[in-house]
């Protein structure tokens, strides 16, 4: 049969980079990346290159499996399952109400165009308050925390016109993961190096000398858990130095005297010491930063899991808001988006929007909220363990892995298995999948119409993709927004979208559910696949919208005193306390060939390493009398681990970098060479947690390494 190319784009992560797919007798048969792409320019990764392997590997489940009582698993249809399915929960909600049932999505829900936004709808057509997703697992103080100092409707500065970019804790070229404003995912070297050349300076934060970091134009190797400090630091020379906006704070900003009364306590050789970085670097960051015209910090995960992440994204916040990092009137507004709610755009403060705390559905512990519309990770094994009104005794977990990734890996474990049904949606038999009751075989990407949606906080212009399944799935396996539609018509309610209540009668195709999923957004999703030649982007450059002017009847007004955040700044002395006894911090990190937990089974992936070493510096190693290759026995409060130790001259001493997510329960010294481990082991969820989002402490652990 004749071989068809096909324009589509890539799931394996958030960047949804564009690629061509070749197709031979209904099967996917090569990807590459799309040359024609204005935005991608033919860029992909690794994993990304994994498509074909990891559709056709002999690991993915080709039907759904349910576990028999002796442990043993047996296929059955997807329709079928569902049924089982619905009637157990049913079972269960008529016994216990609605809040006995959680939906975990996991990052590959986030994979999926309709997989968070069906995850939720489920939830609350449902009623349960347990409706949990890896974004408080990840950096959910930025997202949920920074909106009740006001944000600018216009939007920041993106990064193609910036002139300085400030990276706190992240490292884009592996991850493609940084947020808006910050350095897009889209072939992330190429799109530095070009910067650079036209002049961008890069500042970068990381205890380790990072992948983006060695590109710096200066590089502040700060002390796990002390941006704070550093931040401080670097606010305190910007406002000393009259380097800061003081027309835009006088129109915009209240709280500014609040402000720099907190960091008045943070002269450069305090900051400097506290966050262990040299103070004469510390002000020419600051100066760098305050001095471009245009650009932003930002912060990724590791400053938001080392303990204060809140903090951080609160002065992150000052840091932008003082230097008006913000589109203007009259100026194209920064990332457009396309499949997003339209809302104005006008060059003013938007009111204050409170996104936890009182009003909004409480958990059973630690005083902690819903973070908009979910729950945070932190309480999930507490309110599954516990008994008491809304004990969680269901849980479907979609395209997530727990088992590695939440805090206290022994914990979590124990609550999983405790449960009356645990459902997963995954495309194999992974850590999480099979203790499940029942495993969902979906449909993989290339297999599913789906829109760039996910990605498009990202896209400094409107582009839109809509991509066509590229072959079909394998016989009777569904769309993840099917599953989900399936069972809420089975216990008799209509998902609830933006459009309105999801027709029950009928599934709709993907198409018109995404339609409805997205409705008040700038292009329906049909349209963008009507409008679409051969399936390539659509740039809609005629509808990019431009600033408008204030409307000084409803404009509001940043208040960066909100929360009580510079006296909490005030409060966050030296985190010595928590570290007596431990002489080295573990700090988390990327890896190219995985992500999170997903794609060591693919052969060039594993080839590339099966473990995840513990990084640490010559110096440490000698002194600890170990050698590369060596197993280290890493252990915190929490619990132990043992990793393999590989020397790295980019991390600084006193400190151990590792990938979280790998091994399984009960990895050890045997195993842990060919699967690694999970640092999970090493992380509790009850203490130094977040206080408002919950966030548990998973990088800038305290930990003792000795030989094992
Ligand atoms: N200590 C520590 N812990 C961390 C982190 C850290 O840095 N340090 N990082 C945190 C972060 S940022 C995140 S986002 C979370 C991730 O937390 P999770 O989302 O819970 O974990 P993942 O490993 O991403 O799980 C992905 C699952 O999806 C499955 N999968 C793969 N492909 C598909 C598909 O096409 N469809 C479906 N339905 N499933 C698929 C995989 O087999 C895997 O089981 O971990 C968090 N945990
Ligand atoms: N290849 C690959 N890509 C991925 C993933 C993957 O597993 N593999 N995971 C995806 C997911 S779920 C997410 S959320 C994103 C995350 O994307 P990023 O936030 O960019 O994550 P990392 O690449 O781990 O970069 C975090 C950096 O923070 C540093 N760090 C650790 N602790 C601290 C600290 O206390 N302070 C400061 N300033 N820095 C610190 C680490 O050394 C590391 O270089 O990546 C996504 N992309
Ligand atoms: S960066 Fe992400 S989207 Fe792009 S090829 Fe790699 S895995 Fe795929
Ligand atoms: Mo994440």
């Amino acid at each position: 049969m004749a071989r068809t190319t096909h324009k589509t784009f890539c799931r394996f992560c958030h960047a949804n980079c564009a690629m061509l797919a070749d197709v031979e007798d209904g099967r996917v048969t090569a990807v590459r990346g799309d040359p024609d792409d204005p935005v991608f320019g033919g860029y992909t990764c690794i994993k990304g290159r994994q498509l074909v392997e990891a559709h056709y590997a002999p690991e993915r489940l080709l039907s759904c499996q349910k576990r028999l009582a002796d442990g043993s698993w047996t296929s059955l249809g997807s329709e079928a399952a569902l049924d089982e399915i619905a009637d157990r929960l049913r079972a269960i909600i008529d016994e216990h109400g609605p809040h006995a049932v959680a939906i975990n999505a996991g990052s590959y829900a986030f994979q999926n165009s309709a997989g968070v936004a069906t995850a939720t709808a489920f939830a609350q057509g449902l009623g349960t308050r347990n409706m949990y997703t890896s974004v408080t697992l990840d950096q959910p103080a930025k997202v949920y925390t920074t909106m009740r100092y006001g944000y600018w409707e216009a939007g920041m500065h993106s990064f193609d016109t910036a002139d300085v970019c400030f990276m706190i804790g992240n490292n884009p070229i592996v991850s493609h993961y940084a947020p808006p404003g910050s350095l897009p995912p889209f072939s992330p070297s190429r799109r530095l190096r070009d910067a650079k050349a036209r002049g961008l300076k890069l500042i970068v934060a990381d205890p380790r000398e990072s992948d983006v970091a060695r590109l710096a134009d200066v590089y502040l190797p700060v002390l796990p858990g002390t941006d704070s400090a550093m931040l401080a630091g670097m606010l305190n020379v910007i406002i000393n130095e009259a380097l800061y906006d003081q027309n835009f704070v006088g129109a915009h900003v209240d709280g500014f005297e609040d402000l720099k009364e907190a960091v008045a306590a943070f002269p450069p050789d305090v900051a400097a010491r506290k966050s262990g970085v040299e103070p004469d670097q510390l002000v020419k960051a600051a100066r760098m930063f305050a001095g471009a015209q245009r650009g932003i910090a930002a912060a990724g995960t590791g400053s938001e899991m080392s303990g204060e992440g809140t903090l951080v994204a609160y002065l992150i916040s000052a840091l932008n808001i003082i230097c008006a990092r913000f589109c203007q009137e009259g100026e194209l507004s920064s990332i457009p988006r396309v499949f997003t709610a339209v809302s104005p755009r006008r060059a003013q403060v938007g009111a204050p929007v409170a996104l936890f705390g009182e009003g909004f559905p409480k958990a059973r512990f630690r005083g902690l909220t819903h973070l908009g519309t979910e729950m945070p990770c932190n309480v999930l094994a507490d309110e599954i363990l516990t008994p008491g009104e809304g004990q969680i005794r269901a849980l479907i977990n979609i395209g997530g892995n727990p088992i590695v990734a939440f805090p206290d890996q022994d914990k979590i474990a124990a609550a999983l298995d405790s449960l009356e049904l645990l459902v997963s949606i995954d495309v194999m038999m992974a850590q999480t999948a099979k203790r499940s009751h029942y495993v969902l075989a979906p449909k993989m990407c290339l297999e599913r119409d789906d829109i760039s949606n996910l990605s498009e906080w990202w896209y400094e212009v409107p582009y839109a993709r809509y991509t066509k399944a590229v072959v079909d799935a394998p016989d009777g396996l569904m769309d993840e927004y099917e599953m989900l539609w399936g069972l809420a018509k089975r216990l008799g309610f209509a998902l609830p979208l933006a459009g309105g209540p999801c027709p029950t009668d009928q599934l709709p195709d993907k198409a018109r559910y995404l339609d409805l999923m997205t409705a008040g957004c700038l292009i329906a999703p049909s349209k963008v696949r009507d409008d679409s030649i051969d399936g390539a982007a659509v740039i809609y450059t005629d509808m990019h919208p431009k600033v408008e002017a204030p409307d000084p009847s409803v404009a509001g007004r940043f208040n960066l005193a909100a929360g009580d955040m510079p006296t909490m700044l005030l409060r966050s002395a030296d985190r010595a306390a928590s570290r007596e006894g431990y002489s080295f911090l573990l700090v988390t990190r990327r890896t190219r060939s995985r992500f999170n937990s997903t794609g060591g089974h693919l052969p060039a992936l594993k080839a590339k390493r099966t473990t995840n070493p513990a990084h640490l510096h010559p110096d440490d190693l000698a002194r600890l009398g170990i050698s590369e290759g060596d197993l280290v026995r890493i252990e915190s409060a929490a619990g132990t681990i043992v990793s393999v130790a590989e020397a790295s001259s980019a991390v600084r001493p006193g400190i151990v970098s590792i990938a979280h997510a790998y091994g399984d329960v009960g990895s050890g010294p045997d195993s842990v060479r060919a699967q690694g481990v999970s640092t999970n082991r090493l992380v509790r969820e009850t203490h130094d947690y977040d206080p408002i989002t919950g966030q548990s402490l998973q990088s800038a652990i305290p930990v003792n390494i000795a030989r094992h």
